[in-house]
C-alpha cells in the first residue's frame, strides 16, 4: 500500500445516522426499524436524521417532517434530545483518547485521530481502525465509518464513501482513480454556492478542478483558487489539532424578532442589544476580535450575512454597535421586514493561555461540551442550543472505569492492545 516514510496517518470517524443509533440503542424496540428524529424546539418541521432503514424510503436529512410522512408514514417519528447526544460524543472521545491522545473532535459525531504513533501497537492502521470499532461496539452499541489518509482532507473523504460501518483508505496515488470521477460538489469544503461557480466555468468533476489552469481559478476566486485546485488533488496539510474545539474562533448572538420588522429605530436598537451582549462575553472570556459579521434574515428567509474586518481588536459594545449599524445601513433593503438579526465577532485574540486539556477534568469537559454544542448548533438550529445548555447543568460526576484513564501525555502514547 502507498505510505511513504514521513506519512502521517489520519482517521476520521463518522458516526452512522448518530441521531437515530442513539435512540435505536437506548430503546431495544427500536432497532432494525425506520427512525427518524426531528429537531427541537423550533426546528420540528425538519428531519435531523433518518436510520438507514428509514433511509429506503427516500427520507433526508433537512427534508420536512410533513414530507417524510407522506414517504415514510409507518415510520418512528422522535423528538431530538441534544443533551443525550451530546453525552454519547463525549463518551466517543473518551474511546479515541484511549487509543491517541491526538483526537481533533469535529462536530458532534465526528473526530479525526492522528494515529502515525500507534502502529507499533496496532500494526496496520486498518487494524486501529478496526480495535477502534470494536471497543464502539462493546461499549456504546454504535456503529461508524472510518477513513484512513495521509491528511484529513482525504480521511473526510474516505469516511463519506462507504456508509454504514465503512472502513476505506485513501492514499495519495488513489485520488486520481476513486476522486477525480466524483461529481465537484463532493469535495469536502466545495458549498454549494463554489459548485454552482465551477460548473458555469465546465468544472463539472473533481478531476476537473484538479486540472484546471490556476490563473483561470485565481481569476474567479482569488487566492481561495489554488486553496480548491490543491484540496482536488488530495494536498492538505493541517495538523489533527485537540486543542481546535476548545478553540474559541467567534462569538455571536442572533436574536429572532417576536414580529417581523421594518423600523430602523426599533432595529437599531436590537443591533445595540446584540453589541451589548457579544462585548459582555467577549469582555468575560478575555477575547477581542477584528471582524464583525452581521447576519440579516427577512421575513421569506431569504438571509444575508455581511463582514466588516478593522485594524484594531475590539471588545467594546460601543464599537460592534458602530460596525453593526453601518453594516445594517449599507445592506439593510429599506421597507424590506427582518424577521432575524446576528452578530458575530471573530478573528479573535486570547491572552489566557492554552493548557492540555485532559476530558476527565470537570473543567475541560465542560469546554468540550461547549464546543459540541456550538457544533450542534450550526447544524441543529439555535434554539435546541439553549434547551442543550439548561439541560445539561454541571457535567456529571461520573467516575472514569478503571482501566479506562486518559493516556499519559506526549504525542505518541497509545492504547495497549486489549
Ligand atoms: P451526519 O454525520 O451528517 O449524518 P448522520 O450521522 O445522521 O448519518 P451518516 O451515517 O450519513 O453520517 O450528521 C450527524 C448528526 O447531526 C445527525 O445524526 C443529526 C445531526 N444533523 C442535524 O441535526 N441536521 C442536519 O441537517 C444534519 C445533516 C445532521
Ligand atoms: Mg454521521
Amino acid at each position: 500500500m502507498g505510505m511513504a516514510r514521513g506519512d502521517r496517518i489520519i482517521l476520521h470517524v463518522d458516526m452512522n445516522a448518530f441521531f437515530a443509533a442513539v435512540e435505536q440503542q437506548a430503546n431495544p424496540a427500536l432497532r432494525g426499524k425506520p427512525v427518524l428524529v426531528y429537531g427541537n424546539p423550533d426546528r420540528r418541521g425538519v428531519i435531523a436524521t433518518a436510520s438507514y432503514e428509514a433511509r429506503k424510503y427516500g427520507v433526508r436529512a433537512g427534508m420536512s417532517t410533513w414530507e417524510a410522512r407522506q414517504r415514510c408514514p409507518h415510520g418512528i417519528y422522535i423528538e431530538g434530545n441534544p443533551a443525550k447526544y451530546i453525552d454519547v460524543s463525549l463518551r466517543l472521545l473518551v474511546i479515541y483518547r484511549s487509543f491517541t491522545p491526538l483526537v481533533e473532535p469535529f462536530s458532534i459525531d465526528e473526530a479525526f485521530l492522528d494515529v502515525t504513533g500507534c502502529t507499533g501497537l496496532f500494526g496496520e492502521p486498518a487494524g486501529i481502525a478496526r480495535a477502534i470499532k470494536a471497543l464502539m461496539r462493546e461499549e456504546t452499541g454504535l456503529t461508524c465509518s472510518i477513513g484512513i489518509a495521509p491528511n484529513k482532507l482525504l480521511a473526510k473523504m474516505a469516511s463519506s464513501l462507504q456508509k454504514p460501518d465503512g472502513l476505506v483508505s485513501l492514499w495519495a496515488e488513489d485520488v486520481p482513480q476513486v476522486l477525480w470521477p466524483l461529481p465537484v460538489g463532493k469535495l469536502y469544503g466545495v458549498g454549494e454556492k463554489t459548485e454552482q461557480h465551477l460548473v458555469a466555468m465546465g468544472i463539472t468533476t473533481i478531476g476537473d478542478l484538479a486540472a484546471a489552469p490556476i490563473p483561470l481559478l485565481r481569476a474567479r476566486f482569488g487566492v481561495v483558487g489554488e486553496a480548491l485546485r490543491n484540496m482536488a488533488r488530495g494536498i492538505a496539510s493541517s495538523p489533527v489539532d485537540p486543542q481546535s474545539a476548545l478553540t474559541v474562533k467567534s462569538m455571536g448572538h442572533e436574536i429572532t424578532l417576536p414580529e417581523d420588522s421594518d423600523n430602523p429605530e426599533y432595529l437599531r436598537r436590537i443591533i445595540l442589544q446584540l453589541a451589548d451582549q457579544v462585548a459582555r462575553r467577549l469582555r468575560a472570556d478575555h477575547y477581542q476580535g477584528k471582524t464583525v459579521t452581521l447576519k440579516i434574515r427577512y421575513h421569506d428567509f431569504r438571509t444575508i450575512t455581511r463582514a466588516r474586518t478593522v485594524q484594531t481588536y475590539l471588545d467594546l459594545a460601543e464599537d460592534l454597535y458602530r460596525l453593526g449599524w453601518e453594516l445594517f445601513s449599507e445592506h439593510w433593503t429599506p421597507w424590506q421586514k427582518i424577521r432575524l438579526v446576528g452578530l458575530t465577532v471573530s478573528n479573535l485574540t486570547n491572552t489566557a493561555h492554552l493548557y492540555q486539556p485532559t476530558l476527565f477534568d470537570p473543567r475541560e469537559r465542560l469546554k468540550v461540551l461547549t464546543a459540541a454544542v456550538d457544533g450542534i448548533r450550526d447544524k441543529y438550529g439555535e434554539g435546541a442550543v439553549t434547551r442543550a445548555r439548561l439541560l445539561l447543568g454541571p457535567p456529571p460526576a461520573k467516575g472514569v472505569p478503571p482501566g479506562k484513564e486518559a493516556p499519559p501525555g506526549g504525542a505518541n502514547n497509545c492504547r495497549e492492545r486489549r
